[in-house]
């Protein structure tokens, strides 16, 4: 098998071809799904993310490193995904409004899956009432919220409102993140509890729920 190195190199130069066969070959060769998420292929968006703020990258870089990412991802996604048993929960998780990142809530999407949780996946740009709805209409207990951009962040605290608006808040656990989300921010709207990774996430869920 190939220096995993060149799949951190695959997704920071946009290889989606190289990142899908280079994971093909480290997850036949019993590498750990979750290392080749968390060891190479987010430090290369990071790097990505680092070019693109010293204008050494454009947003079609962005956009070529993370087809990369999601070539690859298709191959993870299934084996982070449990099957067979009864859900914890329903868990209703959106990119929030004007926000169209996609790869972080994915990941947490597929890591709920996987920790037995049946998993709403409401998209990216989701607006406060769509969640009301996932709640209302569809019977979510969970509201899990992603926002990569400092400028949708308040669109969280929105739906937070939303909820307590249509009388649902006291219904749900509100969990929240993404790479721009604190501590204390969750704590400044009134979530019930923030992560900073898609593991993390699932451990948060299963708290909250006991809680
Ligand atoms: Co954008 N982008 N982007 N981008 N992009 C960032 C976020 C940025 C930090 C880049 C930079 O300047 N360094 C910057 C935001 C600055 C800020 O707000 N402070 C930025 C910008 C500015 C923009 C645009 C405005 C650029 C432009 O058009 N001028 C634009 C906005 C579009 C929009 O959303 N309306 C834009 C567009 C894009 C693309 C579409 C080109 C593309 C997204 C493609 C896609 O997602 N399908 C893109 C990308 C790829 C990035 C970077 C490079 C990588 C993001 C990523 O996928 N990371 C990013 C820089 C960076 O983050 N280093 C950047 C990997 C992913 C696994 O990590 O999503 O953080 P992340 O998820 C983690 C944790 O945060 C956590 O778990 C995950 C795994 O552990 N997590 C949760 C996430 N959600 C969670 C929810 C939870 C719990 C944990 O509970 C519910």
């Amino acid at each position: 098998m190939q220096d995993l190195k060149a799949l951190y190199e695959a997704v920071l130069n946009g290889d989606a071809k190289a990142s899908k066969e280079l994971t093909e070959q480290a997850l036949a060769a019993g590498v750990s799904p979750l290392a080749l998420v968390n060891d190479y292929m987010v430090p290369a968006m990071d790097e990505v993310g680092k070019r693109f703020e010293c204008n050494e990258y454009f947003v079609p870089e962005l956009l070529i490193s993370a087809r990369a990412m999601k070539a690859s991802l298709e191959l993870i996604r299934p084996l982070l995904t449990a099957s067979g048993a009864k859900p914890l929960a329903k868990v209703a998780i959106g990119t929030v409004k004007g926000d169209l990142h996609d790869i972080g809530k994915n990941l947490v999407a597929a890591m709920l899956e996987g920790g037995g949780f049946e998993v709403l996946d409401l998209g990216v740009n989701v607006a406060p009432e769509q969640f009301v709805n996932a709640v209302r209409e569809k019977g979510a207990t969970v509201v899990a919220m992603s926002a990569l951009l400092t400028t949708t962040m308040p669109s969280m605290k929105s739906t937070i409102e939303a909820l307590k608006t249509a009388g649902v808040r006291d219904k749900v656990k509100v969990i929240i993140g993404g790479a721009p989300i604190t501590q204390k921010y969750a704590d400044e709207i009134g979530a019930d509890g923030y992560s900073e990774s898609a593991p993390g996430a699932v451990t948060l869920t299963k708290k909250q729920l006991a809680a």
